[in-house]
């Protein structure tokens, strides 16, 4: 009974990590190859995509701040996640500067109930060409149902003839959650099986 139990709780975690990959990638269009689709956009200077500046997943980037001129918080792409209360999450992203020698900075907010993640990121350009793209990582965990993941320009005035480049967004669970539930599961089998052998 017990070993049957056993396999039981193997089959349910080996079910959830399968569902777990199937629904591991949290951010859809996370790659722009849609253009805005699934983004909400704000800020004085529209969103925009484009493949002419440089990307390190498919076609198409989105560019921060473009026509702009360089003023000052001047795009915003947020998205909507839905989360589980008290798990953890991965963020990755790739970011650049194209253009002019002048520094680009993005703001990265991850908002649920409260502030999960600030931090601001910046890139030189270094002339026209594919922008020099740098990866970056980031861990939050969700404090709500539903977690905002928002992108900022943040750059300062005055920066023409550059865009902040952003490509490959992904959020996916943190491992070692998906792995905790499932010993849980199997913990609880256990338990049950031990109960039954008694009767
Ligand atoms: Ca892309």
């Amino acid at each position: 009974m017990f070993t049957s139990r056993f396999c039981a709780a193997f089959a349910a975690l080996l079910t959830l990590c399968l569902a777990s990959s199937a629904q591991a990638y949290l951010v859809t269009n996370g790659s722009f190859e849609s253009g805005l689709a699934d983004w909400t956009t704000g800020g004085g200077v529209p969103a925009d995509t484009t493949g002419a500046e440089g990307m390190t997943d498919g076609t198409l980037a989105l560019i921060l701040g473009a026509a702009s001129g360089g003023a000052a918080g001047d795009t915003t792409v947020e998205q909507v996640l839905t989360t589980v209360i008290g798990a953890q999450y991965v963020l990755d992203f790739d970011y650049g500067a194209f253009g002019a020698s002048a520094t680009q900075s993005m703001q990265v907010e991850a908002i649920g109930s409260s502030s999960l993640l600030d931090e601001t990121v910046s890139d030189t350009g270094a002339g026209f060409g594919a922008a020099g793209f740098e990866h970056y990582q980031y861990n939050f965990t969700a404090d709500s149902t539903t977690t905002t993941l928002r992108f900022s320009d943040v750059s300062p005035a005055g920066g023409a003839s550059i865009d902040g480049v952003l490509d490959l967004v992904t959020v996916v669970p943190e491992p070692s959650t998906v792995v905790l539930l499932g010993l849980g599961l199997i913990a609880l089998a256990s338990v049950d099986g031990r109960r039954r052998i008694r009767r």
